[in-house]
């Protein structure tokens, strides 16, 4: 029984007054609290980035630790009075380093963005600042004439990285145009195999090799199998790199010991950086864990990129990731990878066409294109009016582009925290399958082929809303608290 089925009453209790107090100052947050909580509970959430966090998780975040401002690190910060924060943030930091066995934890990222943001400015310090400094025969920034810091600038914005590309399910951080990154770096991207649609690791050294990157970036955030980040290690050795992963989506199967060996990013990168809600089960936030030699340049995080930290949200990470070394969370985090494999095979038997076809880790990308005909964008519509909460997603190479897409992403960690297994994925193939099977695209004012319209036969429709209730019945979210 995970931590969100075993709500007390006491929880109910704490919800309930402190919603009433919300409601007292201004009823329409109260209220919209209030139906989040309904309509989270009536459907099936199969978005792969996605949980449920604990009530301790959820009530370390709503308290007075939000007033304090605490700029620098425990021990050394810019405000007076933050013994408290000083405490909660190295019990957060302790957590961190024990779960993920790595020598450096620092959890002030707001976000993941902010994580990747940390992460490649400390590799920019140590790689490329300090020794500019020390050939200016100082450690001091401030110390440099406008030629010298016109120098120092222009090498921190002239360096080289590769990430995985987007379509093969690397993420925007990872040095996109559209994102900071890419405007800080001169990116490269490696992609997929086009037959087995998998990392080609020769592929990424070659491109190491021809590239020269100062940074190379592993991690995804829609891509269903292993990732050999010894193999990415070996790489970033022979070309100079430092090896950075970004373990978001997966940080939950590196806790719970899913992953392992060569599988273990924390044991083969100087740098990993993660939010801690997805499969961690924390608060929304991000974290970077890190060697010794990067520690004094990930501390510095704010105020180099970040804001003051949150004080409130540091402490649910502590929360969550004292929840995340329970015996408990390694049974949660194997169950993820054996229902994202029975959620898999269940679409496989019904001939559903799935990228790399099949999974080893938590989340399943079905070509919904090749399959049923539809873009991703349809397909995600047709599912959540039958009460399945996907994402659409591009397929490697993807005709449908980023926006349309010819895939669906769905992952099993939210699922697996209300309890659910196998036989309940099965159950969710067979419903996904005849809803996208009852699902044909539609036409455009002008009598094309529409991306977007669609028509889901209305029978099918209620029969799968009917079974996704049932599901629904049988393992709920925070059974003990009622709201009224
Ligand atoms: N939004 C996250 C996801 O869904 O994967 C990544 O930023």
């Amino acid at each position: 029984m995970t931590a969100v089925q075993s709500a007390t009453s006491r929880e109910a209790t704490a919800f309930s007054a402190a919603l009433d107090v919300v409601g007292e100052v201004e009823p329409t947050v109260a209220s919209a609290i209030r139906q989040e909580l309904a309509d989270q509970r009536s459907s099936l959430k199969l978005i792969a980035s996605e949980n449920y966090a604990s009530p301790a998780v959820l009530l370390a975040m709503g308290n007075w630790m939000s007033d304090k401002y605490a700029e620098g690190i425990s021990g050394r910060r810019m405000y007076a009075g933050c013994q408290n924060v000083d405490i909660i943030e190295q019990a957060a930091a302790s957590r961190a380093k024990a779960v993920f066995g790595a020598d450096h934890a620092y959890v002030q990222p707001h976000s993941g963005i902010d994580a990747n943001l940390v992460a490649f400015w400390a590799v920019l310090a140590q790689r490329i600042e300090t020794p500019v400094l020390a050939d200016f025969g100082t450690s001091n920034i401030d110390d440099l004439n406008e030629a010298q810091w016109a120098e120092l600038r222009s090498k921190l914005g002239n360096q080289r990285m590769i990430g995985m590309s987007l379509d093969a399910g690397g993420h925007l951080t990872h040095g996109f145009r559209r994102n900071i990154s890419g405007k800080m770096f001169d990116q490269r991207t490696y992609g997929t195999d086009p037959t087995t649609q998998r990392i080609d690791y020769d592929e990424v050294r070659r491109l190491a090799r021809e590239f020269r990157p100062l940074l190379i970036v592993a991690g995804y955030s829609a891509y269903p199998r292993l990732v050999d980040f010894a193999a990415f290690r070996s790489i970033a050795d022979e070309v100079g790199a430092t090896l950075m992963v970004d373990m978001a989506h997966f940080a939950g199967l590196v806790a719970g010991k899913v992953l392992q060996g060569d599988y273990d990013p924390v044991q083969h990168a100087q740098i990993v950086t993660t939010t801690t809600h997805k499969s961690l089960r924390g608060p929304r936030g991000g974290m970077v864990l890190c060697d010794n030699e990067l520690a004094e340049h990930v501390d510095r995080g704010c105020p180099m990129v970040l804001g003051g930290p949150l004080p409130h949200v540091m402490a649910a990470k502590a929360v969550a990731l004292a929840e995340a070394s329970t015996p408990a969370f390694a049974s949660y985090a194997q169950q993820i990878v054996a229902n994202a494999k029975a959620l898999s095979e269940g679409l496989l038997q019904k001939g559903t066409s799935l990228v790399t076809g099949g999974t080893d880790n938590h989340l399943v990308l079905m070509d919904v294109a090749s399959s049923y005909g539809l873009t991703g964008r349809q397909a995600e519509s047709a599912l959540l009016d039958a009460g399945v909460v996907t994402n659409r997603n591009s397929v490697p190479r993807d005709p449908n582009g980023a926006w349309y897409t010819s895939g669906i992403r769905m992952g099993t960690p939210a699922l697996s925290t209300l309890g659910m297994g196998q036989a309940e994925m099965t159950e969710i193939a067979g419903i996904i399958h005849e809803v996208l099977s009852a699902t044909k695209a539609g036409t455009t004012t002008s009598g094309g082929t529409s991306k977007v319209n669609y028509d889901l036969d209305a029978k099918v429709r209620e029969r799968a809303q009917e079974r996704v209730k049932e599901l629904l019945d049988k393992h709920p979210l925070y059974p003990s608290i009622q709201l009224g």
